[in-house]
């Protein structure tokens, strides 16, 4: 059998189980696209590499497999890296194949080069740059299990054209290459683990995306529940753990509660489980949990005593380690320590309900209670999304796609195309900002293109609105740059991409009129004014300590 480099990377690909790719064609990678033609894979078209990447990610965030996107040369590779980047803080499997200039073309500026190895190297798990039809039985499925295995991550594969147009002569297929199943924890740091907890008076639960991650949040509760210990979680982890649970803390950090951020000075022993300690959650690193001893399990080595010392680390699945822990703790309810986290839970409601209907945590619950509990909310980046952070109650694993270690304003709409095209039958929700929607307000054609049953709720403030709020508490007040002096009318816009679309501006009940929005079947567009000086509290200032968080309440007295 005869076949080109582009025939086999589609066969590879197909043989990987890949059903959907999302991307762009050009003459970088236009052979590829002619082979894609002939396969039963669906492609989805986006309007710019970056939605594609981000389409990627929503399919791969939402299920845990790899996401697939597919970009030419130059530009497009490079509208990518955003995408790739972001995959790379939150640990996302994501395989981007790039199409490059001929190889003998490499290296003289040829029209539509750029270096996209050295390009990707610093953002990606691995990158290939394909030297021969050869090399791609060994790279496609190595790509796959690379971005699966262990702390997943973004892998590129760049494959010049003549590599795509290579004819080979075959006599099979090499077997497709599945993630690695994790290495589990060395018994003995087990048993020791279970000795400090038993130890333990204060114990607090740090948990974040390696739960989702390693699929443990089953085992997680069991463990929580067994020995009453609170859990408080990262922005990445929000969904592991039920969101009404008694245990549950809520978010920790910069915008976490201030009951949260409390409760995590007063333990005695930390159990930092599939979490990084990010400056986000962190605060002052060297302030975070003072008085803790500190058990940390990451999958990822390098982690481990990379921000805090920890008295025991644990290099391993967190989901194993946990089931391993469970038999070896005793069933506790810790009365004392309990009944202190709620009194510090009962001290500060949170968040506060808002007397004025179109408060952002206001329309966040009035969606929670309209869409099924396991509904996928997206976000972009900025106060909508901290407020959505705190304030939807996620209850299941894979629920909350937003983007935490880059902070990507524009991930919102196409992640939430990703997750929807993952997941035909279901109701996507993306809460964007007025900000946020137009960095890739391009994707709204390929959202109506494929009718996906989609709704954006557009947070609008007319602002740059975190950035607004940092400087009117950070800068003396000096709002600027971070206005809107023009304002597009986004419902009309919505309407002229062929989206359905609501104006709360126009709505005697604005309520009833999300609602309207979240029955429609197929895409829909709310705009939502809000008020443009509200802020997100508790927020903890940039290098302060998590204790030195503003409440909104000496705000007030401020202003
Ligand atoms: C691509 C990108 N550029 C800049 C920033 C910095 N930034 C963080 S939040 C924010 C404001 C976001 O505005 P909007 O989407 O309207 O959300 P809001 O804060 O008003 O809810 C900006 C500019 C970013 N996170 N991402
Ligand atoms: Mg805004």
């Amino acid at each position: 059998m005869q076949c080109n480099g582009a025939e086999i990377i589609v066969k590879l690909l197909e043989r990987q189980g890949v059903k959907i790719i999302a991307g762009i064609p050009g003459g970088g990678n236009l052979p590829i696209y002619d082979a894609l033609g002939n396969s039963e894979i669906r492609h989805i078209l986006a309007r710019h590499e970056q939605g594609a990447g981000f389409m990627a990610q929503g399919m791969a965030r939402s299920t845990g497999r790899a996401g697939v996107c597919l970009v030419t040369s130059g530009p497009g590779a490079t509208n990518l890296l955003t995408a790739i980047a972001d995959a790379k803080s939150d640990s996302v499997p994501l395989v981007a194949i790039t199409g490059q200039v001929p190889t003998p073309m490499i290296g003289t500026d040829a029209f539509q080069e750029v270096d996209t190895y050295g390009l990707t190297l610093p953002i990606t798990k691995h990158n290939f740059l394909v030297q021969s039809a050869e090399e791609l039985f060994d790279i496609i499925p190595e790509s796959f299990r690379i971005a699966g295995s262990g702390r997943p991550g973004p892998v590129v594969v760049d494959i010049p054209k003549d590599v795509q147009t290579e004819v080979l002569t075959l006599e099979g297929w090499p077997a497709p290459r599945l993630p690695e199943a994790p290495k589990s924890c060395d018994i003995g740091d087990i048993e020791k683990a279970a000795a400090m907890i038993e130890r333990s008076e204060r114990p607090v639960f740090y948990i974040g995306g390696g739960i989702m991650n390693s699929g443990s949040s089953e085992a997680l509760r069991a463990l929580a529940e067994k020995n009453a210990i609170p859990v408080a979680s990262t922005l990445m982890g929000l969904g592991c753990f039920p969101h009404n649970h008694p245990l549950f803390l809520g978010m920790v950090g910069m915008h976490g509660a201030r009951h949260t951020n409390l409760v995590l000075e007063e333990a005695d022993l930390l159990l930092a489980f599939g979490v990084r300690f990010d400056d986000r959650a962190t605060g002052r690193a060297q302030e975070f949990c003072k008085h803790a001893d500190i058990i940390h399990i990451d999958i990822d080595g390098s982690e481990i005593d990379k921000i805090k010392d920890s008295n025991l680390g644990i290099v391993g699945d967190v989901g194993s380690a946990m089931r391993a822990l469970i038999p070896k703790v005793g069933m506790r309810d810790r009365e004392k320590w309990r009944s202190r986290v709620d009194r510090l839970k009962a001290a500060h409601v949170f968040p506060p309900e808002s007397p004025d209907p179109p408060h952002p945590v206001n329309l966040l619950k009035h969606i929670s209670r309209h869409v099924a509990p396991d509904t996928i909310i997206t976000t972009d980046v900025g106060q909508h999304q901290m407020w959505t952070a705190q304030a939807y109650p996620f209850c299941s694993p894979r629920t909350f796609l937003t983007s935490g270690g880059l902070g990507t304003m524009g991930f919102g709409v196409p992640a939430a195309i990703g997750a929807a095209l993952a997941d035909p039958g279901s109701k996507v929700v993306c809460i964007s900002g007025d900000g946020s929607f137009l960095m890739n307000i391009q994707e709204l054609a390929t959202l109506a293109e494929h009718n996906l049953n989609v709704t954006i709720v557009i947070m609008n403030n007319n602002h740059l609105g975190l950035v607004r709020q940092q400087q009117e508490l950070f800068f003396e007040k000096r709002i600027f740059a971070s206005k809107f002096d023009s304002s597009p009318d986004f419902a009309s816009i919505a309407k002229g991409f062929g989206v359905s679309s609501y104006d709360l501006k126009d709505s005697s009940d604005p309520l009833e009129t999300i609602t309207a929005a979240l029955e429609t079947l197929g895409p829909s567009v709310v705009n939502a004014p809000i008020d443009c000086e509200a802020n997100v509290y508790p927020m903890v200032p940039p290098g302060a300590a998590n204790r030195e968080m503003i409440t909104g309440n000496e705000n007030l007295a401020l202003s």
